[in-house]
Formats: C-alpha cells, sequence, structure tokens
C-alpha cells in the first residue's frame, strides 16, 4: 500500500480510498485485507477434506503412447462438484475421465500430467514459457512397463530409482530401486480431488465470490485441484517462497499443536509492512518444495500460476495416536489450471536443485557490476542530490557501483519520463557516474498512467494491448499515477513490443549504463481486491486473470530484461531487479524480499527468505539492507551492512519517509564500521562472480543452507542464522541489539579458520564467540582457497586489472582447493569460450593453477593479471621462500597478515609478490 505522502490523484473521487490509505499508512500489515483460507472456498474445501474422504479415482487404459505412460483416471463413482464451500455434498455430475500422462527425464525427473478430457466446456490453462525449450529433447523415450505386484506398473526413472503407478486407488510412488524404499508419493493419503468445469446447474447456482467489497464474477465456476505428496526419509521440508520467516525449514501448518493455523499461501501481494514471520503469501510464488533427511533428499515442483495453499502437515495429522513416522506428508490446492508436476530424486540435495533448474533455467550470468554494491533510496531527489550521494561515497573512500531512482525521478508517474526539472539532463548525469566506472538503475512499473497524451498509454490502447476487465472494456485500476491500465504481458506479441521501449531511441534520456527496476508488478492495484487485480479479468487467450495471476509479474521482468537485451543488439547482459516473481524468474535477473522493517525481526528473517530463494532458483536476491520502514538504530543500520555484504544481491533501500542514511550520516565510527563491511563484499568479488558461474551452470546458489554443503550433518537442518557463501564460506549473522556474545555451529568434517584473525576452530561443535562491533562472525572452511581483491576503489569497473590474493586455508592433511572464473563480466562473450576457469590445488607443500575451461570449447579471454600475495592458513611453521615455475623465480615468504589492513594473524603465512598470471599455468612451491 502507498504512503500518503506521494498521493496527487483527484481528491473530490478519492475521499473514501485516501481515508482507508491514512489508515493503513498508520498502523502495520493490515491482516484483514487479506483472504485467509476459510474465506478462500477452495481452500477452505480442501483444507476440509479428511484422508481417504475424497471419492478415489482408478487408472483404466494404461499403456506407453510416444514414449510416455499414459492412462485415463475414472472416479470410482460419480464426482462431486462442490459449489461455494458451505454445502461440499451439493451436487453430483455423470464421471468423466481425467487424462494422465507420465513422462520421465534425464537426470532423475518425473512429470505428471492430469488435465481433462477434449468435452470439457473450456481449455484449462497451462502456464507457457516457464519450462525450458529443449525439455523435450531430454525426455526419455520409455518402452515397457512392469508389473511387479498386481494392481500396479512401474517404470524406470533413474539409476537406481523407479516409479510405480499404483492402480485402484491411483497413486503414484517414486522409490529406490531393490529396497523399494518410498522416496516421493502422491496421493498415498487420497487427497486427490479435481473440480471438473461444468455448466451452471441452474440459474440459481451462485459462483460469485465477494469479498471486501469487491465481486468475483467467477464465470467458469470451481475448478480447483488439490493433493496430497509425501516426502519420505525426510527431516525437514523447505522452499515455496515467499513468505517472510525466521526459520528456514518449513514448520508445519496444519496437526496437533500447530504454530501456524494458515496453510502456507502463494499468491503474489503487494503486502504493506509484512510480518517477519508469517505463512501469508508475499511478491512473488514458487510452487518448489525439497526435502531434506539424513537419508533421502527430494523435490516437488507444481507448474500452476492460480492461487495456491500449501498445508505442511505435522506429526499425527491423521492420528494423533500413531508413532511418528519417517516422512513429512503435504498438501497442495490450487484454484485453477492443471496438474503439471515434476518429481526430483537425488542422492544428494545438490542433485535436486539441479533438477530443478534444469527445467525452469539456471540464474542468469549477471554483469559483475550488478554484484557489487548499490545504493537506492525512494527517492534521490534531483541531480544535484544524486551529484552529492555520488560524492559522499568518494570522500568517505566507501566504493558502490549503482545510484538508483525511484518513482519521483519521471514526469507524473508515467515511466519512461523525467522529470524535467528535477533531471533536466539525465544522459549527462549517467554519463558522470560512467565516467567513474558507475550505473545508474530507474524503476519502470507495469501501471501505465490513462493518459492520452502519454505516448506508451496511446499506443498501448490503439492496439488494444491492456488487460480487459469482466465486461471486455481495458482494465483500469488505481496506482501511484492514479487511473491505470496493465499490459496483457501474456502475450508474447505484447512483451516484444514492450520491449522495444527500451530502446536508446525510444527511452529518451536513457543511455548504455542505465538498467531497470521492476516494481508493483505482482500486480499491485491499490483498489483492487487484496491490492491487485480482479481475478475474472481477461487475458491473451481468454485466460482468466485468477489462471495466471502469480505468473503476471514473472511475464513482465522477461519482457523487461529482454527489451535491455534488444537495445544492446544482444552484446550486454541485462540487469532487470523485479519485486514480483515465478519459477524461472531466475533467468531473467535479480529479486528482493521488498518492504521490510528496519527492526532486528526483519534482519534475522532476511537470511532464511534470502536461502529459500536461492533452493529454489533465484540466487540473485536480496533483502534491503537497512530496513525499508522507519529509522534504523546506528547499530542496527551497521550489522545490517555486515550481513546484507554476504547477501548476493548487497542494496540498501529506504521508504521516502526515512530519515536519509547514506552511510556517512552516522559518526565516524560508523562510517568506518560499514566502509569496511562494504569493503569486505568488494575484496570478495573474485570469489562472488566466481560463485556466480557456478550457479548459471548447476542452478547451486550463491548464498547456501549450511546443509547443502553438509548434507550428513544434522546439526545444519534447520539452522536458518548461518549461511555459506559457495562451498568455503560460512557467514553467522548477528541478530540482537548489544550483543555480547554468540554461539556458532560449525559444520563437522573439517575446522574452521576465523576469517579476521586466521585462528582455527574445530568442526562439529558450537562455538560460544564473542560479539565485537566490526564485524560479524565469518569462517573459511579448512581444505578451500578463496580469490580476492584486496585493493579498493571507487567501484568494481574500476577493480579490473587489479591483482588477486588468493587465501589457502588448509586442512588436516595441508590441502585445499578452490576456483576462480574470470570473464569481461559484461558480455555473452564467454559462451564463445572468452573466459578464464582456473582450479587451484594446494598439495604436498606446491600450489598448482590447472586450467578447467574446456579445450574444446576454444576461446580465450585476455588477461594480464597476477596474483600478488597468497596467504595459507595452518601451514607448520618454518617456510622460508616460494618457488615458482617455470621460470625457477624466488618471492618471499613472511608471517601474516591477513588482509591489507592489518588483521594480523599468528598463523598466517603469506607469499609476496609471486605475481603469477591468472591466464597461466604454474606452481609454486614453499620451501
Ligand atoms: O516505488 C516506491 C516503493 C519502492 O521504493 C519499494 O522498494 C517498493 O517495494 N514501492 C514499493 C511502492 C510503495 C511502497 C510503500
Amino acid at each position: 500500500m502507498p504512503s500518503p505522502a506521494s498521493r496527487s490523484p483527484p481528491l473530490l473521487l478519492l475521499v473514501p480510498f485516501l481515508l482507508l490509505l491514512l489508515f493503513s499508512a498508520a498502523s502495520a500489515w493490515k491482516k484483514d485485507e487479506f483472504r485467509n483460507c476459510n474465506q478462500t472456498p477452495f481452500c477452505k474445501r480442501a483444507r476440509g477434506r479428511k484422508a481417504h474422504s475424497v471419492p478415489s479415482l482408478s487408472t483404466a487404459d494404461i499403456s506407453i503412447s510416444d514414449g510416455a505412460v499414459v492412462a485415463r483416471l475414472l472416479p470410482s463413482q460419480p464426482l462431486r462438484q462442490a459449489t461455494d464451500g458451505d454445502d461440499p455434498e451439493s451436487d453430483t455430475v455423470p464421471p468423466r475421465p481425467l487424462l494422465l500422462r507420465i513422462s520421465v527425464y534425464q537426470g532423475g525427473v518425473l512429470r505428471l500430467h492430469i488435465d481433462e478430457d477434449a468435452s470439457a466446456p473450456r481449455r484449462r490453462f497451462q502456464v507457457p514459457d516457464v519450462l525450458l525449450p529443449d525439455l523435450d529433447d531430454r525426455r526419455l523415450w520409455l518402452s515397457r512397463l512392469s508389473s511387479p505386484a498386481a494392481g500396479s506398473s512401474s517404470f524406470y526413472l533413474a539409476e537406481g530409482f523407479e516409479a510405480v503407478l499404483v492402480h485402484d486407488p491411483f497413486q503414484i510412488q517414486v522409490r529406490r530401486k531393490g529396497s523399494g524404499e518410498p522416496v516421493l508419493s502422491f496421493n498415498s493419503h487420497g487427497l486427490f480431488d479435481f473440480e471438473q468445469l461444468r455448466a451452471k446447474k441452474n440459474d440459481d447456482e451462485d459462483w460469485e465470490e465477494r469479498f471486501r467489497g469487491h465481486t468475483d464474477t467467477r464465470p467458469h465456476g470451481p475448478q480447483s485441484i488439490s493433493f496430497d505428496i509425501s516426502f519420505h526419509g525426510a527431516d525437514f521440508v523447505y522452499g515455496i517462497p515467499e513468505h517472510a520467516s525466521t526459520s528456514l525449514a518449513l514448520r508445519p501448518t496444519s496437526g496437533p499443536g500447530v504454530e501456524f493455523s494458515e496453510p502456507y499461501r502463494l499468491f503474489n501481494l503487494d503486502v504493506f509492512e509484512y510480518l517477519d514471520d508469517s505463512p501469508f503469501g508475499l511478491y512473488g510464488s514458487i510452487p518448489f518444495m525439497l526435502s531434506h533427511g539424513a537419508r533421502s533428499s527430494s523435490g516437488f515442483f507444481w507448474l500452476n500460476a492460480a492461487e495456491m495453499q500449501i498445508d505442511v502437515l505435522g506429526p499425527g495429522w491423521d492420528d494423533p495416536a500413531a508413532p511418528a513416522k519417517d516422512r513429512i506428508d503435504t498438501v497442495w490446492m490450487s484454484e485453477a489450471g492443471v496438474v503439471d508436476a515434476f518429481f526430483f530424486v537425488g542422492h544428494e540435495p545438490k542433485d535436486v536443485l539441479r533438477q530443478y533448474t534444469g527445467i525452469t533455467g539456471t540464474p542468469a550470468m549477471p554483469q559483475e557490476f550488478a554484484v557489487a554494491y548499490h545504493q537506492c533510496r525512494w527517492n534521490y531527489r534531483d541531480e544535484e542530490d544524486v551529484a552529492a550521494v555520488d560524492a559522499g561515497f568518494d570522500e568517505h573512500d566507501i566504493p558502490y557501483d549503482v545510484l538508483w531512482l525511484d518513482i519521483e525521478h519521471t514526469d507524473g508517474k508515467r515511466y519512461f519520463t523525467w522529470d524535467r526539472v528535477l533531471f533536466p539532463n539525465p544522459q549527462e548525469m549517467q554519463g558522470k557516474l560512467a565516467a567513474k566506472g558507475r550505473h545508474m538503475v530507474t524503476i519502470v512499473d507495469p501501471h501505465i498512467k490513462r493518459d492520452d497524451s502519454f505516448y506508451i498509454h496511446k499506443e498501448a490502447s490503439e492496439r488494444g494491448y491492456y488487460v480487459k476487465d469482466a465486461s471486455g472494456k481495458d482494465f483500469d485500476g488505481w496506482c501511484w499515477p492514479g487511473s491505470s491500465s496493465y499490459l496483457d504481458v501474456l502475450n508474447p506479441e505484447i512483451r516484444e513490443w514492450w520491449a522495444e521501449k527500451f530502446s536508446f531511441e525510444n527511452y529518451v534520456g536513457s543511455t548504455p549504463s542505465l538498467y531497470i527496476w521492476n516494481d508493483m508488478n505482482e500486480p499491485s492495484v491499490f483498489n483492487g481486491p487484496e491490492i491487485s487485480m480482479p481475478r475474472d479479468a481477461i487475458h491473451f487467450g481468454d485466460v482468466e486473470h485468477r489462471e495466471l495471476h502469480n505468473a503476471y509479474g514473472y511475464y513482465f521482468h522477461m519482457a523487461t530484461s529482454n527489451g535491455l537485451l534488444k537495445r544492446g543488439n544482444g552484446k550486454d547482459r541485462p540487469f532487470v531487479l523485479s519485486r514480483a516473481f515465478f519459477a524461472g524468474s531466475q533467468r531473467y535477473g535479480a529479486v528482493w524480499t521488498g518492504d521490510n522493517t528496519a527492526d532486528w525481526d526483519h534482519l534475522r528473517a532476511s537470511v532464511p527468505m534470502i536461502l529459500t530463494l536461492g533452493l529454489t532458483g533465484m540466487t540473485f536476491s536480496g533483502a534491503d539492507v537497512g530496513g525499508f520502514f522507519g529509522n534504523p538504530e546506528p547499530e542496527l543500520l551497521v550489522r545490517w551492512y555486515q550481513l546484507g555484504a554476504y547477501y548476493p544481491f548487497f542494496r540498501a533501500h529506504a521508504h521516502q519517509d526515512t530519515k536519509r542514511r547514506e552511510p556517512w550520516l552516522f559518526g565516524e565510527r560508523n562510517t568506518a564500521l560499514i566502509r569496511e563491511a562494504v569493503h569486505v563484499r568488494y575484496s570478495l568479488l573474485p570469489y562472488y562472480y566466481t560463485l556466480f558461474r557456478e550457479a548459471s551452470v548447476s542452478g547451486i546458489p550463491v548464498m547456501r543452507p549450511l546443509w547443502l554443503e553438509f548434507p550428513a550433518d544434522k546439526e545444519t537442518y534447520n539452522n536458518g542464522e548461518a549461511f555459506m557463501v559457495g562451498p568455503s564460506l560460512l557467514v553467522q549473522g548477528i541478530y540482537e541489539e548489544r550483543q555480547k556474545s554468540v554461539s556458532v555451529y560449525l559444520p563437522a568434517g573439517q575446522s574452521w579458520y576465523n576469517l579476521r584473525n586466521g585462528v582455527s576452530y574445530a568442526g562439529g561443535v558450537s562455538h560460544k564467540l564473542e560479539v565485537s562491533e566490526d564485524s560479524i562472525p565469518t569462517f573459511q572452511r579448512a581444505g578451500t582457497i578463496i580469490p580476492r581483491k584486496d585493493r579498493f576503489r571507487r567501484s568494481s569497473t574500476q577493480m579490473v586489472n587489479d591483482p588477486y590474493t588468493l587465501v589457502i586455508a588448509l586442512n588436516g592433511s595441508f590441502a585445499a582447493e578452490g576456483e576462480l572464473y574470470v570473464d569481461d563480466g559484461k558480455t555473452y562473450d564467454f559462451e564463445q569460450g572468452a573466459y578464464i576457469h582456473r582450479r587451484f590445488i594446494f598439495a604436498d607443500l606446491k600450489l598448482t593453477s590447472v586450467n578447467i575451461h574446456p579445450a574444446n570449447l576454444g576461446g580465450k579471454f585476455p588477461s594480464d593479471c597476477v596474483i600478488e600475495r597468497i596467504v595459507l592458513l595452518g601451514l607448520p611453521s618454518g617456510a622460508k621462500k616460494a618457488v615458482i615455475e617455470p621460470g625457477n623465480r624466488e618471492a618471499n615468504v613472511e608471517l601474516g597478515p591477513l588482509t591489507l589492513r592489518g588483521g594480523s594473524s599468528p598463523d598466517a603465512i603469506t607469499v609476496r609478490k609471486p605475481n603469477v598470471h591468472i591466464a597461466d599455468d604454474w606452481t609454486l612451491r614453499i620451501l
């Protein structure tokens, strides 16, 4: 919801609305503005069902067709068709079969598709353009079904796994071959229900739904789908963003004694002052859940963009007296769409992430500047303000890469325009930043001002490019510019048209160093139901908004990102930050966790939220550093910078009603602490960039829950306070005011080196550590090598030719390994092989740089960069010098320090000026 200070619509028309806003702005989260499960008929109906109470279905005519298993699903009795939830037994219709299709893809992915047959009165919506276009090429051609037991058919899924289709009642199980141990099951509790589309029985039947003065006409009636999924061998389940939570694992929402009484809701919404711990839906939705346990890792993804509600059932949900089970049961409910579901099995949790991103795409490789620090505020007022903030960073020796302009930079919230009084020379302004290697981001929201003199509106309305309301007129809703319409981005033609608007010619005042921010794309509609678009609005192909709601922002993000790609003829990588997201958004840019609050609990919640996003593909994510609403105390702001410096997306941002909070406004000591936090990020940029490369290839996130790296260590399974950055760094946040000590669990199997002083700590234990104000606890895992750049410039782009430092943390066998990936940081030339990829291996007192760039790819990235320092942690004393081959050169060895700015360590040994090239093969021997 908007704050009252920034509105300028025609007053008379809006008095009731303004009162509402004033009221909203005065208080926090307004629960009543959003529907709960009980107020959502399909959810209420589904939640009211008991295990095995739904009339069961059985399979008929099972066969293999086109390499997939196909069958019909027949109700064993007439299907019940509920109306509005008050009388679930109200009606019956003659049975109509459902069509089932199961396909298998390389790497252990099973796809289950269930839809109505051709006699249905209408085609149900299948979400387009989310699955990778080449997915079909990776389909395994099934040729036979076995019948291991009467009444079931089984088929190959992956090395060590098979799938079983149980005929009556219909059920699917994925299990381990040999032992028969189940991993995942569908409908084992008999909760599968598919409300088939039908004509109204008589005129009295009321399909409409009303909520807070809004009527949803629901012309096609009940069409929801629900079913149960069980994750066997699971200790915890994770995923299904976006919800604010201080817990990483998903807590049960139903069952004896559970804390949350609402299911997790997936419905993209603009939520004003959201709570830090709640199952209510926020800005984005990814219907992907993962499970992990000592014996098993698995995942389940339902490609469906309608409102979804998911219950995690606590132990004893079906029978409080039954002994605890080795599995987690969940119930998935959606208002519309089809069953298009994917099951993932893996030996390790990383396998499951690879499989999920194998079908929805791996995160796009960002430009290097985007991985650095971003400075944002609603709003930097004018060009002078921009210049002053920019100069402030230089004056205080704090690097930053991107300055952001929020909605007030436009002419009356007409995006692609500039307020010419405040920003008379946008190109010059961007040019000045660009001269220091800096970039700018402007906001472009999806609501378009209905103003005939605004070229975007004129063209869009003439071409019929807007979403229509239920009566067929352009949908007209209220947002920042006042009366607004919304582009129908489901239509690829409209996305193409939108993309063109970002050309330098069309976006007057833009330059190549300008990038984009998409906000409010849930979409947010101030006067709409739940501050969004009515569900009966109509999109391209007669699709109802209810069917695609959760993917609206995704298509908008996609179109914007393609716009940036096109404007540079496909040369430069786009950067677009989006608030709304869906499965697959990782291919189009970054996201953030929206309007958080400047308090300690939101700081704490940011970690589970970002970890969850990473687990579900969206690794390029962050939270507003400092907190969006409210004024952080300096201590909180400093702690937020210290933590935020490790978020994959690192941006400070603040609401327009907050006090200014550029890093130098809180006294010298705090400026120094923030400077140090930002420096930490800049020094780690080579490591981060290498991790982004890994994510873009494998889907493994940059910021990882501990259990992703240590899947066998049970202590890590629900740790949402600490996290790994890649395989080598462990970071523990400080989430309390004036905290003096903290207990940090360091995973078993290796020791850990404190990043600031090199002191080593044992793994497999919790350490109680003193907390200092100058940093948060950070550890390098023994056995790893981290590349850094320790010289500080104004921006990352100015560090390109700087020399590297390698920090080698030795394990008990005095060995370590790590990687470095380098490319031009900007273009797609890396796709042709223009990059450097090295593995550094330390063993037997010798460091070797090994080329891991695949020889067959060709291409080369030229670089003269050298390694200027090598810091060794955990080496027994006595090293005298280093000898480098080829060339038989010598380099000096000395004790510490750990960083260029001090931080001496008794245990660190530094090789000074080895000056070996990062692009070359070499070895360095310690003597
Ligand atoms: O565009 C203004 C803000 C923006 O600063 C924020 O980051 C977004 O999440 N926007 C929401 C709209 C108004 C929020 C009250």
